[in-house]
């Protein structure tokens, strides 16, 4: 399959890292001893995906060493594959379940440039594929250009946009949009933002004005907010999702940009440290580059 191919390519540094040092170290004939752990610590610290998820695995290693429940060599990749699987978690959560009664909202989040127009470009192409109505919300109003992009894709895609002037109240555009998307029973709203730093107190202060505004027309919404991470700035998107998640109560991510030279293991650290669960990933710059996130390719194209 295409993606998973392009899913493969974009973890490559990562799975080199990972399975080659692996092998390095796992070798035939080789006793499971203390020495063998120092190594295999080692290695997990090396890889991109985090000291604290690389201590996390390490413990239940030792922990399955000494209860004797991995006894050779041959033992420990399993046993890290089904870890890792663990940590990166899956599950029913994983995906955007849209309500049967009025219109889903999802409220499109992160830092500056780390993928958010185009994925929820994406995402409008995800929904209207399964012949949902969407609509688009400009909630970027901070460039005059942002608005420009996002109406662009709307075109592309053919679904409606709500939109203001530049320097608009982002909330304002927001709360027209949910309006909007009531009164022509939309099944999908996705409202952009400007890109903020996540140590930004009052930038983050205003997501939680939007969110407030929102639930205001439809008391239970957004239902979804969807941080954006940019997967090739690997440890940082974890912090990122730490500071979104305490702002602005995200539900899921989409990563972004997991085609290029990603360093994807980062997913796993967010995962085992954020406990959101990664919904969606990005493949590339076009609205079809888009697939829900599978656990098990993930840590197959990590591991294999
Ligand atoms: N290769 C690749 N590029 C991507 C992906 N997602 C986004 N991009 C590119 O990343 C750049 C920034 O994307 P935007 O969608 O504008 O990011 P943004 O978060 O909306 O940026 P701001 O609104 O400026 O904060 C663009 O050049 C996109 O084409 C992806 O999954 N893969
Ligand atoms: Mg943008």
């Amino acid at each position: 399959m295409a993606l998973f191919s392009k899913l493969k390519a974009g973890l490559k540094k990562t799975r080199d890292k990972f399975s080659t040092g692996m092998k390095s170290i796992l070798t035939i004939g080789r006793n499971l001893d203390d020495e063998l752990l120092e190594e295999l610590e080692e290695k997990l610290h090396t890889s991109d995906m985090g000291p604290t998820t690389a201590m996390a695995l390490m413990e239940r290693v030792t922990k399955a060493y000494k209860a004797r429940e991995i006894k050779t060599t041959d033992d420990v990749m399993p046993f890290l594959k089904s870890s890792l699987l663990d940590m990166v978690g899956g599950g029913d959560d994983a995906s955007i379940t849209l309500r049967p009664d009025g219109p889903t909202v999802i409220l499109v989040v992160g830092v500056n440039g780390a993928g958010k127009t185009t994925s929820i470009a994406k995402l409008a192409h995800h929904f209207a594929a399964q012949g949902k109505k969407v609509i688009l919300g400009a909630g970027d109003t901070f460039r005059a250009a942002a608005v420009e992009q996002l109406t662009v894709w709307a075109g592309r895609i053919g679904c409606e946009i709500v939109k203001h002037g530049q320097d608009a109240d982002p909330a304002a555009v927001a709360f027209d949009a949910v309006e909007a998307a009531v009164a022509r029973k939309a099944d999908v709203l996705i409202i952009d933002t400007a890109g903020r730093l996540h140590t930004q107190a009052n930038l983050m202060a205003e997501l939680e004005k939007i969110k407030r505004v929102i639930g205001k027309r439809i008391p239970d919404a957004p239902h979804e907010v969807i941080l954006v991470l940019d997967a090739t700035v690997g440890q940082n998107a974890i912090n990122q999702a730490m500071l979104f998640n305490q702002a602005a109560g995200v539900t899921g991510l989409f990563l972004a940009k997991l085609d290029g030279t990603a360093k994807g293991g980062a997913v796993i650290g967010i995962r085992n440290e954020v406990d959101v669960p990664v919904k969606f990933v990005g493949l590339g710059e076009t609205s079809e580059d888009i697939e829900p996130f599978d656990a098990d390719q993930f840590v197959a194209a990590i591991l294999e």
